[in-house]
């Protein structure tokens, strides 16, 4: 993408309303624009991170056998008088009629409708395990939206619902999740704890939250810093042995870590005391067994291999996907802005032209445009008339990991400059090198 014909608007400005680090990034950076209360337009910047993450999400959970679908944002309100949790909601949830005088709302989460979905089509034992997912914007009226997409009103969720036979087969899938949560955030350059929380609205006894670790999150927690030390890394995992993702959960969730719903003060003393931390995180993820909380009300049920009917065992399964997007920056970022992971970075390179309309410097960056293209890479060239200050500023506004810097003096002995965002540390090198370096660097984020 050449910046000439891009649309990034980006702010000089620090906007007064952003009170935490990624909200005033994201402001600045021309990712988003704010359209009412909690509720925000993606500019193509902020549109192309999103859709980043949603691959990743997809991916993993394609991985873990998950099956993708779509159900739609507006949803009639009898499937949740069905439920009960029609009025239970309370003011969270946007109540809307339509024309015909139809009680309908803007969906806050679709335990119901999925439950709707697979008692039309599913009923022996025979068709599970099943686990549907989709990424789907979510409605929910909160009574204070803060921290642009941190807390919005309409936000973007991966919800995945799995249908069992039995609780063993209910918790093999609440383990998965656990599993594929884990890699998820992993790629994304996060490290997200899995920690014991409250079910709230949804329901059940049995629920993990994923807190990244950040001085602005809104929960606080609690946790023995033993935790911080472990990584999936690149290991195979099956997803069907029952054993090996148990056996992975029980890695996870063996070190004391609670949010302040489930802390319990005197487990935590039992953690040796250098070990014992509290900070604050942010919530990026939920998963959660109920058991039959809706299949059992809305007749949800299936054939069991000695042909009783039994309602199936259930539970639901959550990624903040639009919150990430703020998660990552607060975890990611200095005073000149942005530093973005290599697994989710918008553009993977940013060139910068010290002299446009010199002749020799544009066609360097033109061939070096070309280059990284066709290796299946996407820079983002400034090809602006701008100062040379400005240009580095806007890079590293926006983030981008790698940036490369062309001008007239280096080009005379052959070089460009490669620079890393997060290092500040640069190179200088033949514009081959740089493309093949950049080639490697991202092998492993493809
Ligand atoms: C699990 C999937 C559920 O709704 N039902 C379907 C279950 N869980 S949850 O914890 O309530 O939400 C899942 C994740 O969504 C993100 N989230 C939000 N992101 C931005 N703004 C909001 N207002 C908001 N509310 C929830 C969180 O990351 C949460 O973990």
């Amino acid at each position: 993408m050449r910046l000439s014909r891009y649309f990034l608007p980006v702010l000089k400005e620090t906007p007064a309303e952003a009170q935490i680090a990624s909200h005033r990034l994201m402001l600045r950076a021309g990712m988003i624009k704010q359209q009412q209360a909690g509720i925000y337009s993606w500019l193509p910047l902020g549109f192309k991170v999103l859709r980043k993450l949603e691959n990743i999400v997809h991916e993993e959970q394609i991985r873990a056998g998950h099956v993708p679908m779509l159900m739609p944002t507006l949803q009639p309100a009898d499937l949740w008088r069905e439920s009960g949790r029609y009025e239970d909601y309370g003011e969270e949830m946007l109540r809307i009629t339509d024309r015909h005088g139809r009680d309908m709302l803007y969906g806050p989460t679709n335990e119901e409708m999925i439950t709707d979905i697979f008692r039309a089509h599913v009923s022996s034992y025979k068709d599970l395990p099943l686990t549907l997912y989709h990424i789907q914007w979510k409605f929910r009226d909160e009574i204070r939206p803060r921290f642009g997409v941190m807390r919005g009103r309409e936000f973007f969720m991966k919800d995945g619902y799995n249908f069992d036979v039995d609780y063993a087969g209910a918790m093999h899938a609440y383990n998965r999740h656990m599993v594929s949560y884990l890699r998820t955030y992993e790629r994304m350059g996060l490290q997200a704890i899995p920690m014991r929380a409250d079910s709230g609205p949804i329901g059940g006894d049995n629920t993990h939250e994923f807190l990244v670790l950040a001085e602005t999150g809104e929960s606080e927690v609690f946790y023995d810093s033993a935790i911080t030390d472990l990584k999936l890394g690149d290991r195979e995992i099956d997803f069907d042995n029952w054993d090996e993702v148990s056996a992975i959960c029980t890695e996870w969730t063996t070190p004391y870590a609670r949010t302040d719903e489930t802390h319990d003060a005197a487990a935590f003393a039992e953690v040796p005391q250098d070990r014992r931390k509290s900070s604050r995180g942010i919530e990026v993820g939920q998963i959660f067994y109920f058991g039959t909380k809706y299949s059992e009300p809305m007749g949800a049920t299936v054939q069991d291999g000695d042909g009783n009917k039994v309602p199936v065992h259930m539970g639901s399964h959550g990624i903040g996907v639009s919150r990430l997007v703020g998660a990552i920056i607060e975890a990611n970022h200095d005073e000149g802005g942005i530093i973005w992971p290599e697994g989710v970075t918008p553009f993977h390179a940013g060139i910068v032209n010290l002299r446009q309309g010199d002749a020799e410097t544009d066609g360097a960056c033109e061939s070096l445009y070309k280059a990284l293209t066709a290796a299946g890479l996407e820079p983002l060239y400034d090809d602006r008339s701008e100062r040379a200050g400005a240009k580095f500023a806007t890079m590293d506004l926006i983030g981008l990991p790698w940036r490369i810097t062309v001008g007239p003096r280096g080009l005379k002995t052959g070089v460009i400059e490669l620079t890393s965002r997060r290092t500040g540390e640069s190179e200088e090198l033949a514009p081959e090198a740089a493309v093949a370096r950049l080639t490697e660097i991202y092998a492993g984020h493809m």
